[in-house]
């Protein structure tokens, strides 16, 4: 099953305007964790459609996300940030992101606007320019800080390799956001378009769900336990009125079990009701919502577990 907008945007299949050919292609952003990437890719589809959060190591799959405009198909895959693994699913997250930075047309190399560039932002660097993809240097979050600290930081970016670009952006005030859709659809080749006028992400409803779950069981906690987090939507029946959805929360340890259940269940309940709204808004329907909290033993380290989890 896949999401779609109510309304779809009608598109040119083949031939574009005027003497432009419709192009059509893969693209996505990359780099350290928490640089923005997740957010910006659900500006430019305008639905959220991967979840975020100020935890580093947000993203574990790779979504597809699809930006239609009348002449270019953008599909945008997002991906988890790259950093120094120290468990077997930091691994395979690294794995996911080299298997797909060999897949794309265009790379947007994401780096913050509010931190320093640093030695992970050119070790990225160095290993994009092996590629076959354009690389457009993208200086996100530019709403954080002024104007002269954002000249200094595209000084700096710019300095860091060489980039068919560099844009700056804000993901939250939309700043520039067209402008880079503009400069990235401009690398994608010729082509036939790749998914339907009203398709906006092939990932499966289950996976969204199980998602939006997390992101709500992430808000408030810290530490280790947000990378021990993972959330499985075991059912989902559609009813009359409402959608029944059943979802296991596992965590790694009983001593985090009772964090993510709270006093007299008060935190879970908490997590119940914000997703739940969210939930209601991706299917257009109402929810009722039961989550089960339970422990798989150190599942970030056990591929047998990893697995089961879907990794
Ligand atoms: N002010 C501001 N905050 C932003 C912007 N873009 C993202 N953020 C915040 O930065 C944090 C990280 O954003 P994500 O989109 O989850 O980052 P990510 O790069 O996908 O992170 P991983 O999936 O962990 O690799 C969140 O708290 C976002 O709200 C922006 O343009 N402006
Ligand atoms: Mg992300």
């Amino acid at each position: 099953m896949s999401t779609r907008t109510p309304a779809a945007r009608g598109g040119s299949r083949v031939g574009g305007t005027g003497t432009e050919p419709y192009r059509a292609g893969f693209a996505c952003f990359v780099g350290r964790p928490n640089a923005g990437k997740s957010t910006l890719t659900n500006a430019i589809v305008g639905q959220k459609i991967a979840i975020t959060s100020s935890k580093p190591q947000t993203t574990r799959h790779v979504i597809r996300a699809v930006l239609h405009r009348p002449e270019a198909q953008l599909v945008l895959v997002d991906t988890p940030g790259l950093h120094r693994p120290r468990t077997l699913l930091g691994e395979r997250l690294n794995d996911l992101v080299r298997s797909t930075w060999s897949e794309v047309d265009v790379i947007g190399l994401c780096v913050p606007a509010n931190e320093p560039v640093g030695r992970g932002d050119r070790f990225i660097t160095g290993e994009l320019a092996e590629l076959k993809a354009k690389v457009v240097a993208v200086v996100t979050k530019t709403d954080l800080v002024d104007k002269k600290r954002l000249a200094e930081q595209l000084l700096a970016v710019n300095e860091m390799g060489e980039f068919a670009a560099v844009v700056p952006v804000s993901a939250v005030s939309g700043h520039q956001v067209d402008t880079l859709v503009d400069v990235m659809t401009g690398y994608l080749p010729p082509s036939p378009q790749l998914y339907p006028d009203d398709m906006l992400t092939d990932e499966p409803e289950q996976v969204l769900v199980a998602e939006l779950i997390r992101e709500a069981a992430l808000e408030g906690v810290r530490d280790e336990l947000p990378h021990s987090i993972a959330v499985v939507v075991e059912e989902m029946i559609p009813e009359d009125q409402l959608i029944r959805i059943y979802a296991d929360v596992y965590v790694e340890r009983p001593s985090q079990k009772a964090i993510v259940i709270g006093h007299q269940a008060s935190r879970l309940k908490d997590v119940g009701t914000r997703a739940r709204q969210q939930i209601e808004e991706l299917l257009g329907s109402r929810v009722y919502l039961d989550l089960h909290v339970r422990v798989a033993k150190d599942w970030q380290r056990d591929p047998r577990q990893l697995r089961k989890l879907g990794f």
